[in-house]
């Protein structure tokens, strides 16, 4: 046990203990200076380290407010998948849940969240670092049907000075705006672009889509200037110039 005064007068305190299977809990106590409880945080990680839950009750009043599951599993590839999922306090109703699975060379990465808890996986990210090491990152929403509302990649290479973004936003899979960032590598270290190439909306769902990221300048229309307003709009952040 220790203890030790916080910043905000709170006395903490803390306690390790294991049991006989080798799980051990740390009690994490903040008490007021008339005693009483402030906050207390139990933490239980099993033997092997693969298994934790965190509680906590954030205004001390002995009702838990949140739960935390966190769980890794090693699977046969020597791959890793770890499952945290946060839940009310009584450990009962899902609030989100999140499934990360790193590869056994640690050069993928891909991740699953439910934002809401309502059992549907709402958000995927991707990182894959291939044998050079150039990123790619894929972030893609998704609908409640487990299809793809839009999808953002972007490939950072090696050196991090190039970036290309690729926007797609209606799920069909056509790139609707493609974003390149580049840094000379002339010594002054002058940075040019981003330049950034937006394809023309093909379809009512695109147009509309495009106008929420950006009320204004929307047209559907292929004329020289329109197509660059609507670079403009779906572009983000709006870049300085257009390749158009
Ligand atoms: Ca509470």
């Amino acid at each position: 046990m220790s203890l030790a005064y916080e910043t905000t007068g709170y006395i903490v305190a803390e306690t390790r203990s294991t049991d006989g299977s080798g799980n051990m809990t740390l009690v994490h106590r903040a008490t007021r200076a008339d005693g009483s409880l402030a906050s207390e945080t139990t933490t239980v990680t099993s033997a092997s380290g693969l298994s934790r839950t965190i509680s906590f009750d954030r205004d001390g009043d002995g009702v838990l407010d949140e739960v935390q599951t966190e769980v890794t599993v090693i699977n046969g590839d020597g791959s890793r998948t770890k499952t945290l999922s946060v839940f009310d306090g009584s450990s009962t109703i899902l609030a989100r849940r999140e499934v990360t699975t790193t590869s056994a060379d640690g050069k993928t990465v891909s991740i699953a969240r439910d934002l809401d808890g309502s059992g549907n996986t709402d958000e995927t990210e991707v990182r894959a670092w291939d044998s050079s090491g150039n990123l790619t990152l894929t972030v893609t929403h998704l609908n409640a049907d487990g299809s793809t509302n839009d999808e953002v990649t972007t490939v950072t290479s090696a050196s991090g000075l190039s970036k290309t973004r690729q926007l797609e936003f209606t799920g069909s899979g056509a790139i609707n705006a493609t974003e390149t960032t580049a840094t000379s590598v002339d010594g002054s270290g002058t940075r040019r672009g981003p330049s950034c190439r937006a394809d023309a909306p093909s379809s009512a769902l695109e147009r509309r889509r495009a106008k929420r990221r950006r009320p204004s300048g929307i047209s559907p229309a292929l004329s020289r200037t329109r197509r660059r307003r609507y670079s403009a709009a779906v572009c983000w952040p709006a870049p300085k110039r257009f390749s158009i």
